[in-house]
């Protein structure tokens, strides 16, 4: 058996969080990931019948039962996975209609997955259905999209549509837009299915007055959609107080649309 330190799947998840944390995404314990892993490549490094221990998930997610994935710890300090990997992560294996999850390496604290673990599993099975290819969901708190939720018009289409206008490769990159939740207990059940709601129609969700969302096929696609909601969220935060000279207007957004191949979000162009 292969040292699962070892694994492509492990160094990528590595060097995500630890990126995550330079972008000052990550304060303290802030933020959580969730990379979802075929049963052949965890073979290579454990053996998925011996279970460390057995966690319950407190939901169920028949979809995901006997899938794999590595998760950010609850508690955890995006800061440190890189120096202590088992201690910080951990890769499971739902259960019993995803009700309870075997630990099969990691939490070696005696710990366990994100808070947000119902978030993060009813949002994979809210995207596997829209892309079989799916594989990552990703929660942090970028400062500029935060910030842009306690001045900005919270409807999606506005909210939206003010990103677009931002940069001219936020509509290439996001043409489905961004889906915003208003502010809501963190953690819960409820979050959770309000979040997986929102993931039918785009990957991108913002959690008013905290943070995002994202998903995505792998964690550089993820981790490249909120960079760039993010960066468009700033300049909103550097031109908001000043008057508009220019804009991208929707005829340009067409041109992208046509240069891109890509479509927006029906209804959200004029
Ligand atoms: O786990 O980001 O939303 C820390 C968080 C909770
Ligand atoms: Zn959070």
């Amino acid at each position: 058996m292969k040292d699962v330190l070892t694994a492509p799947f492990m160094v990528e998840m590595i060097r995500t969080a630890t990126n995550m944390y330079a972008h000052g995404w990550d304060e303290r314990n802030g933020g959580n990931i969730s990379l979802m892993l075929e049963e052949n490549e965890v073979r290579e490094y454990l053996d998925p019948e011996k279970a460390l221990r057995t966690i319950p998930t407190g939901f169920a997610a028949p979809e995901l039962e006997g899938k794999y994935f590595l998760v950010t710890g609850t508690g955890k300090y995006f800061k440190n996975v890189q120096y202590a990997p088992e201690v910080n992560l951990g890769i499971v294996r739902l259960k019993d209609r995803g009700q309870q999850a075997d630990l099969l390496w990691g939490y070696a604290d005696g710990g366990q997955f994100t808070s947000e673990f119902p978030a993060h599993m009813m949002s994979h099975a809210a995207r596997l259905k829209v892309n079989p290819e799916n594989r990552v969901v990703m929660h942090c708190h970028p400062a500029n999209l935060l910030a842009m939720t306690y001045v900005h018009d919270l409807d999606e289409k506005q909210f939206t549509r003010t990103l677009w206008q931002m940069c001219t490769e936020c509509i290439v990159v996001f043409p489905e837009g961004v889906n915003v939740l208003p502010w809501m207990l963190c953690g819960t059940n409820e979050i959770g299915e309000a979040t997986a709601e929102k993931m039918k129609t785009a990957r991108l969700v913002v959690w008013s007055q905290h943070g995002i969302y994202g998903a995505g096929k792998d964690l550089d696609e993820t981790f490249g959609l909120i960079e760039t909601a993010e960066k468009a969220a700033e300049i909103y935060m550097k031109i908001a107080h000043l008057p508009r000279v220019n804009t991208i207007t929707d005829d340009q957004m067409h041109l992208l649309e046509k240069r891109f191949g890509v479509k927006a979000r029906e209804g959200w162009l004029d």
